[in-house]
């Protein structure tokens, strides 16, 4: 498992593997999304007034006091808003340009990598920029920065939530079985910013490894996956993913 600053072997090594592969998985997580502005879920000084996400993003927090959950979806979108993709979200889209087969599966719900122009993604947690009702399911994308009442209803007089999944809920049909088939059959699976503490998605981690691809790891710390990894590219993924894209085009 080699490490990396810019320019070590690790880089260029790994550089290779993404210029021969021909079958490419990434699996994201919040950690792109920091350079961005966007606040990690487990990052330093946690998400909002101290609460757990755990304990936010949940239907029972949500039937308790939809108010104080969609308090915390309006200081996310705010924050989502006013983002902009960055160097990684890009590099992303370059890459995918050059390779044949390319999935990227991301568990994030800010809506950067499509503003960033990736085509191909499987939103495994949902959307921030779509609303549900959950009276009569309609669902629609709503854009605004801060939504004006809380709770938002539905023109049937539902209570509409944001169009997520949260903890205790089943990802969208089809969805994991999509990205289990992606990783399954690719070359190679980078893994960039994800502290692979959620499950079903960080699964996708070791079975990628099982089925024969390698794994590239791109993060500022260790995870519970990283001893897995080929190689731990250790940095911001804002730096290490176009240094690494940019080897892959030499
Ligand atoms: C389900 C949407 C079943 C909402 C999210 C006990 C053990 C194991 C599992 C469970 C358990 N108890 C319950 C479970 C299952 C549970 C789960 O995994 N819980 C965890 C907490 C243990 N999972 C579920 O409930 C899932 N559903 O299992 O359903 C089922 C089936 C049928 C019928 C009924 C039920 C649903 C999980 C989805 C939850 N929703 N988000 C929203 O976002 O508003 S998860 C949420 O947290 C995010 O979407 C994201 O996925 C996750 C946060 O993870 P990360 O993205 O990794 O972010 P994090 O901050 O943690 O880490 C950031 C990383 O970036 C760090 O490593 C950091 O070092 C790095 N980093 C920081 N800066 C940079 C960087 N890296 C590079 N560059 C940088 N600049
Ligand atoms: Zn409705």
């Amino acid at each position: 498992m080699g490490d990396s600053a810019p320019g070590v072997p690790g880089l260029d090594l790994a550089g290779d593997w993404v210029t021969r592969a021909a079958s490419v998985a990434v699996l994201t997580g919040a950690g792109i999304s920091a350079e961005s502005g966007v606040p990690t879920f487990r990052g330093a000084g946690g998400l909002w007034r101290r609460f757990r996400p755990e304990d936010l993003a949940t239907p029972e927090a949500f039937a308790r006091d939809p108010r104080l959950v969609w308090e915390w979806y309006n200081w996310r979108r705010e924050r989502m808003a006013e983002a902009r993709p960055n160097a990684a979200h890009f590099a992303l889209v370059n890459l995918e340009a050059r390779i044949a087969r390319f999935t990227l599966i991301t568990q994030n719900v800010d809506g950067l990598h499509e503003r960033a122009g990736s085509a191909k993604i499987l939103k495994l947690h949902g959307d921030i920029w779509r609303l549900r009702c959950t009276s009569c399911g309609a669902d629609w994308p709503d854009r605004r920065a801060t939504l004006p009442k809380l709770p938002p209803h539905c023109a049937c007089g539902g209570v509409v939530r944001p169009d997520v999944v949260w903890f205790g809920e089943p990802l969208p049909a089809g969805m994991i079985e999509e990205a289990r088939h992606a990783v399954t059959n690719a070359e190679l699976l980078l893994v960039i910013g994800t502290s692979a503490l959620v499950e079903p998605a960080a699964g996708l981690i070791p079975l990628a490894k099982r089925s024969g691809a390698k794994v590239i790891e791109i993060n500022t710390e260790d995870t519970p996956f990283s001893g897995l990894a080929d190689f731990a590219l250790r940095g911001p993924a804002g730096e290490v993913l176009p240094q690494l894209v940019e080897r892959a085009s030499r």
